[in-house]
């Protein structure tokens, strides 16, 4: 492995030209969960764009109260400060344009066409590589800031952590070799930059997002607060919604937050 491997705010931020992403990067070798550090400094009146980053969490978590799992030194873990001008039912977006730099800023690496599996998978070849946590504080029906946490599983093997469930898979395991944390890091902040600055001019990333789900026309299973939900995953609205058509025909709007997917 290169020394590009090794992870530090200087390491980072040496030729990423941040303009918005980045502009401040906040490294620790261990933390409870990237997403918590980035949420006090937010609440502390942080401004946007800072990063947080870690080499190991010991209380990694995905939604609903789920843990995210990764070996020290293997992954990236990371937790951007967002304060988009968005009303809270449009946070998805945010989610949106991460997840769609996340798959762009792999593919510049990897050359490996990475896709997403509605509403924050990443996957690599039908498999989980990533998933994204955004988690968000509202002031006056207005988002005060999102905090943007994305785990990516790089270098471990799959097959040597247990806990992980089978349809995990990591870059090493697809690619067949290492990748430098460093550059896929500052590959991936470019692009989500790119793909932010969109969104806050008021694009609408809606198409692309669609194009990279794998979960369009699957018979999908979803489980909601209120119930399961079976049908057909017809489409995504501008807020990031599953829109799922039930076997009677009748729509049903799905948000991203409540739900847990799976698709058959
Ligand atoms: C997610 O949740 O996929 C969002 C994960 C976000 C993690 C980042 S890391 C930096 C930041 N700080 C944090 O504390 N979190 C964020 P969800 O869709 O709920 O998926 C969680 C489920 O994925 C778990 O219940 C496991 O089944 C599975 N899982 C856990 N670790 C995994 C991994 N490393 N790779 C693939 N699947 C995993």
């Amino acid at each position: 492995m290169t020394n590009d491997d090794s992870l530090s705010a200087e390491s980072i931020a040496r030729g990423l030209d941040a303009r918005l992403l980045a502009r401040r990067i906040v490294y620790h070798e261990r933390v409870a969960s990237t997403n918590d550090i980035a949420k006090r400094l937010a609440d502390a009146g942080e401004p946007e764009g800072t990063l947080v980053i870690a080499d190991e969490q010991t209380a990694g978590r995905g939604r609903l109260g789920r843990a995210w799992i990764a070996p020290p030194r293997s992954s990236l873990l990371l937790s951007i400060i967002l304060r988009p001008n968005l009303a809270p039912h449009q946070t998805a977006r945010v989610t949106m344009s991460v997840a769609l730099g996340a798959c762009e800023g792999i593919r510049a690496v990897t050359e490996m066409d990475a896709r997403l599996k509605w509403p924050n998978d990443i996957l690599l070849h039908g498999k989980k590589c990533g998933g994204i946590l955004a988690e968000s504080s509202t002031f006056e029906q207005r988002v005060e800031y999102v905090i943007v946490g994305l785990g990516v599983n790089v270098n471990f093997a799959r097959a040597n952590v247990e806990e992980l469930p089978a349809d995990a898979t990591t870059l090493l395991d697809e690619l067949g070799a290492p990748v430098p944390r460093v550059p896929l890091a500052q590959s991936i902040l470019r692009a989500i930059e790119r793909y932010y600055v969109r969104l806050r001019a008021g694009e609408n990333l809606r198409g692309e997002f669609a194009t990279r789900l794998t979960t369009l026309d699957q018979r999908v299973r979803a489980q909601t607060a209120w119930g399961t939900e079976e049908g057909i995953a017809a489409d995504v609205d501008d807020d990031g919604a599953l829109l799922l058509r039930r076997a009677d025909g009748s729509m049903t709007r799905l948000i991203a937050g409540e739900v847990t997917l799976s698709m058959r």
